[in-house]
């Protein structure tokens, strides 16, 4: 869910360097949290009691000197997990329902980076279990003299800190905002098993009720294979939203895997479905292939698409770390850009060091090169800008990092100061030697860059001959807008409304202080088609750039805008997941900033109501309109209503249950959500005629819930 998803502050995380002598000496001592109430102080206390140190042989030996918290291997009890889940794996939604699937699959990964294993396959069972099978050495079977069982059993059953240099390899690299192993699935689990090829044999293991009740592992028979294969059930007591995969999620994800991850083979089959959905991924070309596939549904400058690979060594507190960075780009003749940063292969949506490092050398190459061939001659006066050399770039910035550091309100933000300059040095020196080898390449590069340069002095001459006309055209707002009272962006709201008729209950409905209503008709034009201008031309599109306020584009500003809270509100239709996709790209292509401040947001109409001896209750999911159902001791036969579009609800219905800031539920927009969309726009829209097709027929239901 985009909404704001639990802090994952944990406590193994909050050791910081003064606390790791106490840590050495009396295993842990847990940081101060205020929020824990007092019999989750007491569990965590009975915990804390349970912990045993496991520090690895080799760091002890180092001496307590180079003792660092990054050694400390925690071990404490799955009730923990149980108790706090939001902690582990950020929210008990359908977002961490898959959660579960990527710490599994992450540590394959981990095992075919180290060299390992080829293939990786993820399948949907029947009954919404999980399977993962790996082909690697198997994880080990014999007993882990620290805890006294199983590898196998060890690392399914300890919960252990950060992971990054411990139980699941030496040097765990995948996995980044949570990355909290495959103990944590067990915790969350009805059930688990795992099957182990290895040494000629096959171990087993199942656990059972959040890893709780356990048979040890045993050697059920003999094998020439190798590998691990995990199944899981998760638990619906914990995830109460839902247990049900979403085959479109996982297929993106998977897919996304294997474009980060060069070589490894990725298999998914839902056995859901008759017949069988089955995708096989494998990119050679790694992220090469994924700038090629982002602009399938574009016209690319040239065929060739860049691509560059380099590790460097930093050292930090004595311990040398070995950063992996790899870049791919090209451009298309259109002016969007699309960049994708990843660090260790999770998506970092509002970019960070590395991003900065790759703009710092391609801004730094770009106006070097260019004044070389005199494509820019005043030394002192004329300079690309960074927006002039990325208009029309896709890229993929994508490093692997032992000990990432990540910011932000979402930790969507890489921090590690060092990469700056690590993406900078490597991407750089590759660029300059592209450039230097690929004549014809550069120059249709620079040139469209010139071109970017130029339109960008234009638009500022004539922005500036506009604002001293008279600047109206920008300041009057569309007559369709019923706007609020309060002039402070801060407390302002625009409603975003599908529909007429919608748009009417929500003006009677709002409150006329601080909510605005802007209703749209029909669909909004073809966002990627169409140029720039082409864009303030369309009606529905220009009525909502003259509402929000800070224009759009290159010179959008967002702090000229009208409202800190743009809210889409759509039917929870096909029509109205159109509507939300085509104003997310807009947004993501238009007003990025809106996006990047969280400023956008979508509405949760409620999907049922149950009336009740004169009183309205109302569900956002099947899980409430059970609960209601049971609360009130219904019949099973007890009618209950379900809305089919906001029209069908009353101006006042619409305010208590959508509208009106104390009851009703928004879902915020990230960066994340607006790229989905993006490219299910892309792909809804593009020329390809297949895609759409396929689209239609398959993704009706993703598209349905795009804010997952
Ligand atoms: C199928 C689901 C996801 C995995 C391995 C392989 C090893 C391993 C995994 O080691 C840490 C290290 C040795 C005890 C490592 C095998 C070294 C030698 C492994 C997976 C603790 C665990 N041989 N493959 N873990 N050991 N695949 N796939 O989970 O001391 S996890």
């Amino acid at each position: 869910m985009a909404i704001k998803e639990e802090k994952s502050t944990t406590k193994e995380l909050l050791l910081d360097e003064s606390e790791e002598k106490e840590v050495k000496e009396e295993n842990l001592t847990v940081s101060e949290d205020e929020g824990f109430t007092s019999s989750e102080k007491k569990l965590d206390e009975k915990i804390s009691k349970d912990i045993i140190d496991i520090t690895d042989e080799k760091s002890l030996e180092k001496g307590s000197e180079n003792y660092t918290g990054a050694d400390i291997t925690v071990l404490e009890g799955l009730e923990a997990v149980r108790m706090r889940p939001g902690m582990y794996i950020g929210s008990t939604s359908i977002t961490g329902l898959h959660h579960l699937i990527w710490e599994i699959v992450d540590n394959g990964i981990d095992e075919a980076l180290a060299g390992f294993c080829d293939t990786i396959s993820v399948d949907i069972n029947e009954d919404n279990s999980i399977t993962v099978t790996d082909n690697g050495r198997g994880i080990p079977v014999d007993t882990v003299d620290k805890t006294g069982i199983s590898a196998v059993e060890t690392v399914y059953t300890k919960l252990h800190a950060g992971g990054k240099f411990g139980l699941t390899s030496g040097y765990k690299v995948s996995g980044g905002l949570h990355g909290v192993g495959a103990s944590v699935v067990n915790a969350l689990s009805e059930w688990l098993e795992v099957t182990v090829y290895r040494n000629g044999g096959e171990y087993f293991i199942r656990f059972e009720n959040g890893g709780s009740k356990t048979t040890h592992l045993k050697r059920v028979g003999d094998s020439d294979k190798k590998g691990t294969k995990v199944t899981f059930k998760p638990d619906p007591l914990i995830f109460r939203e839902t247990t049900e995969f979403s085959y479109e999620t996982i297929k993106n994800r998977i897919r996304q895997m294997a474009f980060l991850n060069k070589s490894v083979r990725f298999i998914l089959t839902d056995k859901r479905v008759e017949p069988n959905k089955v995708r096989d991924f494998k990119f050679d070309g790694g992220i090469k292939e994924y700038v090629s596939y982002i602009n399938k549904n574009y016209t690319p400058l040239s065929d060739h698409v860049f691509y560059c690979e380099g590790a460097q060594t930093f050292t930090e507190n004595d311990k040398n770390m070995d950063i992996v960075v790899e870049v791919a780009f090209q451009y298309i003749t259109q002016d969007n850009y699309n960049i994708y940063s990843f660090c260790n292969n999770v998506s970092t949506g509002n970019g960070g060091t590395h991003l900065d490092g790759f703009y710092l050398a391609l801004n730094r190459v770009f106006n070097n090169i260019a004044r070389k061939l005199s494509i820019l001659k005043d030394k002192d006066k004329e300079r690309f800008s960074n927006e002039d050399c990325r208009k029309g770039i896709t890229a993929v910035i994508s490093v692997k990092h032992p000990n990432p550091e990540y910011e932000g309100q979402t930790k969507g933000k890489l921090g590690n100061a060092e990469v700056k300059k690590i993406v900078s040095n490597v991407f750089g020196a590759h660029l300059e030697r592209f450039f230097t080898e690929e004549k014809q390449e550069a120059l249709s590069i620079l040139n469209k860059v010139r071109y970017n340069y130029d339109n960008r002095l234009k638009l500022a001459a004539y922005e500036e001959s506009m604002k001293k006309k008279s600047g109206l055209e920008l300041t009057n707002l569309p007559g369709k807008l019923s706007d609020c009272s309060s002039s402070n962006p801060e407390e302002c709201e625009l409603f975003i409304v599908e529909g007429n008729s919608a748009g009417g209950s929500a003006k009677q409905g709002r409150d006329p202080k601080i909510q605005a209503v802007l209703p749209l008709r029909g669909k909004i034009l073809n966002v990627q088609k169409a140029q720039d201008h082409k864009i303030y031309e369309n009606a529905e599109i220009g009525s909502m750039i003259k509402a929000i306020g800070g224009g759009f584009g290159d010179s959008f500003d967002v702090t000229k805008i009208r409202y800190h809270k743009v809210i889409i509100m759509t039917d929870a239709d096909v029509d109205g997941s159109h509507i939300r996709i085509l104003l997310l790209t807009f947004f993501n292509r238009f007003m990025k900033p809106l996006i990047e401040n969280g400023y956008v947001y979508i509405a949760q109409p409620p999907l049922y109501k149950v009336e009740y001896k004169g009183k309205a209750y109302y569900a956002y999911n099947d899980y409430q309109l059970a609960v209601i159902r049971k609360e009130l001791d219904l019949k099973n036969n007890y009618p209950f209503q379900r809305y089919k579009g906001l029209g069908e609800m009353d101006p006042d219905q619409l305010e208590e249950t959508t509208m009106d800031p104390k009851v009703r539920k928004l879902v915020r927009i990230t960066i994340e959500d607006a790229n989905i969309a993006d490219e299910l726009f892309t792909e809804l829209m593009g020329e390809e005629v297949a895609p759409r097709n396929e689209f239609l027929s398959e993704n009706a239901k993703y598209v349905k819930n795009l804010d997952i």
